[in-house]
């Protein structure tokens, strides 16, 4: 029996509002479990942030054998990745296989956006409102919404006086964009610019990059990726999946702090690992991320790299990042970034030394020099784990306001709930590992809590779950505790929301290895979800497991 009311079709036990790795799986899961479910979606395709971000040199910097869904493995042995760090392209033809693969696609309505959702006390249910004033209701309402997926641009005097076009890499044109001929600006150097940057310095006639603030980045050494290492990869799938689930991605960890080995052994080893290259290298002591002068070690490694790489020594010099440790703003894996900078048709403007003053119709004034320009490319990021929800008017109990709640900062309970808004649940969201991690591991992990939850809620007979105010505000301390044990809030970053003007600063993500945040979780829910109000609601249990 289930509890969608049947004179009115539109009310569902769980809606999902997104359409991407964690939507998708949440709709596969919650089906599975009997429930009706409904996914909204405001693209016209599943997806997500693999939908939007089509600039060129889009690709994952998780290598592809790891990016991807472990919930099924005959899905891992039939699918063949071609690189090992896939395109935006692949991985897209991915996700469309895998809705067709598991029929997800009838239970998902695109071209819809979601701008608010309301917790209806009396009727314990979430009542939505599109923006096309379609109204929808779940008891349950889960944000699969994504970590970035609502686009920054820059807030540049007469931007909008350009002539030319501009373009922001997260919403790139579907139908390409041809740039021979082109006087081409970059406005960024995250990991989309470093992505972006060498692909249109190809194509462009001439590339002017603005630079902020110089980023490190690691070689990816992409290639073909060949059968015999898949299939090796492949017959150990379970083994890998079941670690990975431990740690995020399966790197190689080292067990020796920098800071207790001598200078040959540590060069020797930020050698090796460039070698391989990709965001293993961050991994190649113990404490790089705690200790700031192991970390110096590591940067001077990747500056002497930048230097020896790059031929105009005063390019190479503002290349080099020096104001912030290594990894704590989001490490770049490149295929060719620092050489790109050899080309003739690419300048480098260093913004430290000469700000943008201006756009004007005919380009980009920066210190005493006017760049002519034809084509305009922001690369300049998101407003990045709550900006999704920023986006939505979430209103909990008595009417509270979730952007009102989170003013000062997010705050939420595991990452996973928040007090005062009861059945809402957040994937991959603040207070949460999210981003730190490969996401779908983090996606699946949060999937599986959240339906283990509502099976709870169903075998006790209860319909309601919410995060209690007590444990919230402790989680909020911890993870506060966690971050500050690490050099992450030294940096000017999109995870402490400093990219956005008058975003509090506050460190957003939960630094804990993943074992010990699962664990966490567990022990929650295996204590009854402790820390959690559960309560039986005038309303009909949720649907028996079929
Ligand atoms: P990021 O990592 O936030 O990078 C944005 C870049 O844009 C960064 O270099 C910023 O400099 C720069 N930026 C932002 N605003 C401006 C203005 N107004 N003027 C000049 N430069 C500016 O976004 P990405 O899209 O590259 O990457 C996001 C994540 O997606 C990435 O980490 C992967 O996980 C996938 P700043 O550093 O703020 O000085």
């Amino acid at each position: 029996m289930t509890i969608q009311d049947p004179t009115d079709p539109r009310q569902y036990d769980v809606i999902i509002i997104g359409a991407g790795f964690a939507g998708l799986y949440a709709l596969h899961r919650m089906r599975g479990m009997g429930l009706s479910a409904r996914v909204y979606e405001a693209g016209p395709e599943v997806g997500g942030v693999w939908f939007w971000n089509r600039y060129p040199g889009a690709r994952c910097d998780v290598e592809s054998l790891q990016y991807s869904y472990s919930f099924s493995p005959e899905l891992e042995q039939e699918w063949v990745w071609t690189e090992k760090y896939a395109t935006q392209p692949e991985i897209l033809r991915y996700i469309r296989h895998v809705a067709e693969r598991f029929d997800l696609r009838r239970d998902i309505q695109f071209n819809t956006r979601v701008e608010e959702a309301v917790y209806d006390e009396a009727g314990a249910r979430w009542e939505l409102r599109t923006e096309a004033g379609e109204r929808v209701s779940g008891r349950f309402c889960v944000m699969a919404t994504g970590a970035l997926t609502v686009p920054q641009l820059p807030d540049i005097p007469g931007i909008e006086r350009f002539a030319g076009k501009i373009y922001h890499t997260a919403t790139w044109p579907h139908e390409g964009v041809d740039l021979s001929g082109r006087r081409v600006g970059v406005i960024g150097t995250g990991s989309s610019g470093i992505q972006a940057i060498p692909a249109i310095a190809k194509q462009a006639e001439q590339l002017v990059v603005f630079q902020r603030t110089a980023n490190f980045s690691i070689p990816a050494w992409n290639g073909p990726l060949q059968p015999e290492v898949q299939q090796t990869w492949k017959k150990d799938y379970r083994e890998h999946r079941r670690r990975a689930r431990e740690v995020g991605t399966l790197y190689e960890f080292s067990d020796k702090a920098a800071s207790q080995v001598g200078e040959e052994e540590r060069q020797r080893e930020y050698e090796r690992r460039w070698q391989k290259g990709g965001v293993n290298f961050v991994h190649s002591f113990n404490d790089l991320m705690v200790d700031k002068q192991s970390n110096d070690t590591i940067a001077e490694f990747v500056r002497a790299k930048i230097r020896a790489t790059v031929k105009d020594p005063q390019v190479a010099e503002s290349l080099c990042p020096k104001d912030h440790p290594l990894g704590s703003k989001r490490i770049c894996v490149d295929t060719g970034y620092y050489e790109t900078y050899n080309r003739d048709n690419v300048k480098l403007v260093d913004l430290k030394k000469t700000p943008i003053r201006e756009v004007s119709a005919s380009g980009v004034h920066a210190g005493d020099v006017h760049h002519e320009l034809d084509v305009l490319v922001c690369a300049t990021g998101f407003d990045a784990v709550t900006g999704a929800l920023r986006h939505i008017d979430i209103r909990g109990r008595n009417g509270q306001q979730l952007s009102r709640k989170w003013a000062e900062g997010p705050r939420s309970y595991l990452g996973l709930m928040t007090s005062g808004f009861p059945n809402l649940f957040i994937i991959t969201g603040p207070g949460s590992p999210s981003v730190l991690v490969n996401m779908v591991v983090g996606i699946e992990h949060h999937v599986g809590w959240i339906c283990d939850c509502l099976d709870h809620l169903r075998r006790q007979g209860l319909a309601s779950i919410e995060a209690g105010q007590a444990a919230e505000d402790r989680w909020v301390e911890h993870v506060n505790a966690a971050a500050n044990k690490t050099l992450f809030p030294l940096a000017n970053s999109w995870f402490l929301g400093a990219n956005v003007p008058g975003k509090p600063r506050v460190f957003m993500l939960y630094a804990a290895k993943l074992w010990v945040y699962r664990q966490e979780c567990q022990a929650v829910a295996d204590k009854g979800y402790e820390g959690f109000t559960l309560a039986a609601v005038p309303r009909p249990a949720l649907a028996e497991a079929p």
